[in-house]
């Protein structure tokens, strides 16, 4: 008699990811050499886990041209510090990424959809688009790759940002309709999806010890207001620069939406979404911290309590408190080219705290640092990835382990300067060349490496 247990039960959606719950014909041939068969994994961690790198539409494909970051990129004022222009080109360089991702030992791939590109008018949707996306999904199983799709990574259609994006009631339904159709179009082959990216991103920075300054709010008032202007409309809003205290019951119920419409096409396949998540530590009393978990997480861990089936885990470091709120990091830490600690052990502090507020089963959707020195983020992934296994050992179940990012890509309001990257991509050629930390990654995925 097969007993149904926490353990097994991940196993079973573990293994509906890795095989696809219907296969089709493959679109394209198979990359030569490459076999169906997931790899080899580590045997320290469950069976079917899935170790994978991340990359989003808008970071990595470049011309996204028709999307709300695009337009604000090319604002006058604007927040960003450049254009994303070619991006990565992963537009078009796709089945190297793959490749790449196959190369390094990995069985997995997250990547997003491009909402502006599949809907570039209200309610017209491309079928060209939905068959590139189609085909990069297809290009994943043939790799022996499971696809983890993001139905919405930040950036949404110029339109829909111009209609007051998550701050109008409107768009729930119209976020509903993106993913019924995108569903409907895809979710054979997907083999984990999430709803949004990082929902609860701008509510996470109100609680940052070193907010950002003035002018920047400024800056971006007059960059949303001139934005639009040129689209001829009272509030262009987009989700990285907007009201969050206006947006905050539209996403919820998008993500409600989003999931029903995905479930609704495809019932087998598992649905979550992805939220920032620090280990948030009390130095003292616990007042501040619970204030900041309430406000940044609370109605998010309720929700995906009620609808979700796993919590996507995104995790960059560790937040202390004091009895007032958010202090800085200890004198003398190290930190990244994002100010934030060098602090592996904080993904074990997030994980345990995402199931613990859910019930729900852990995919680490997003995990890394961003650094120019290569070797900090080899000696980061091997101790972040031990804090994985001793939550796994205590009975957290964690379905798989993504690091950002596959490579070095275009970071929002920052440009192209932080390096997230397990691979560099030369500017003006292209050409990806992995970085020593993708092999001890690499290494560890495949079981060659203990951690
Ligand atoms: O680059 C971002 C990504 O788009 C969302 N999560 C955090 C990453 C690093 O800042």
């Amino acid at each position: 008699m097969t007993h149904i247990t926490r353990r097994n039960a991940i196993g079973s959606a573990l293994t509906a990811a890795l095989c696809g719950s219907a296969l089709t014909a493959p679109a394209q041939a198979a990359t030569p050499g490459a076999s169906k068969a997931p790899r080899a994994t580590n045997p320290h961690f469950p069976a079917g886990f899935l170790w994978g790198a991340a990359t989003a539409g808008h970071q990595v494909e470049g011309q996204n041209t028709n999307s709300d970051i695009w337009l604000l990129e090319h604002t006058k004022p604007s927040i960003y510090k450049e254009s994303s222009g070619d991006a990565c080109d992963s537009f078009n360089r796709w089945p190297q990424d793959l490749d790449l991702v196959r190369h390094l030992g990995l069985n997995t791939y997250r990547f997003s959809l491009e909402w502006s590109r599949i809907e570039p008018a209200q309610g017209e949707f491309s079928a060209v688009m939905l068959d590139h996306y189609k085909r990069m999904i297809t290009g994943c199983r043939d790799r022996g790759i499971t696809p983890v799709v993001t139905f919405n990574h930040y950036s949404v259609p110029i339109w829909f940002a111009a209609a007051g994006g998550w701050e109008s009631a409107g768009s729930v339904d119209h976020f509903a309709r993106y993913c019924d159709k995108a569903a409907r179009h895809l979710s054979a082959e997907i083999g984990l999806a999430t709803t949004l990216n990082e929902p609860n991103i701008l509510d996470a920075l109100n609680w940052l010890p070193l907010p950002f300054p003035p002018e920047m709010k400024q800056v971006q008032a007059s960059m949303l207001a001139n934005a639009a202007r040129s689209c001829g409309t009272a509030l262009f809003s987009s989700s990285n620069a907007g009201n969050i205290d206006a947006m905050r019951g539209n996403l919820l119920a998008g993500h409600r939406a989003g999931y029903q419409a995905i479930k609704a096409a495809n019932p087998s396949l598992q649905v979550g979404v992805s939220l920032t998540v620090g280990d948030d530590q009390a130095a003292g009393s616990t007042t501040a911290r619970d204030r900041k978990r309430e406000a940044v997480y609370g109605p998010w861990m309720r929700l995906i309590a009620e609808v979700g089936d796993f919590i996507g885990v995104q995790n960059y470091g560790r937040y202390l408190f004091d009895d007032h709120g958010p202090i800085k990091p200890p004198a003398g830490a190290e930190l990244t080219q994002m100010g934030e600690e060098f602090y592996p052990a904080s993904l074990e502090g997030a994980v345990r705290y995402a199931h613990a507020a859910t019930g729900k089963p852990v995919l680490i959707s997003e995990n890394g640092i961003a650094t120019t020195d290569d070797s900090r983020r080899a000696a980061y992934i091997p101790q972040a990835i031990a804090g994985v296994r001793r939550a796994i050992a205590s009975g957290v179940p964690v379905m798989g382990y993504i690091h950002w990012s596959l490579m070095d890509n275009f970071e929002w309001l920052f440009g192209f300067e932080p390096r997230y990257g397990l691979t560099a991509v030369d500017r003006e050629t292209f050409e990806r060349k992995p970085k020593p930390s993708a092999y001890v990654y690499g290494e560890i995925a495949q079981g060659k490496r203990m951690v």
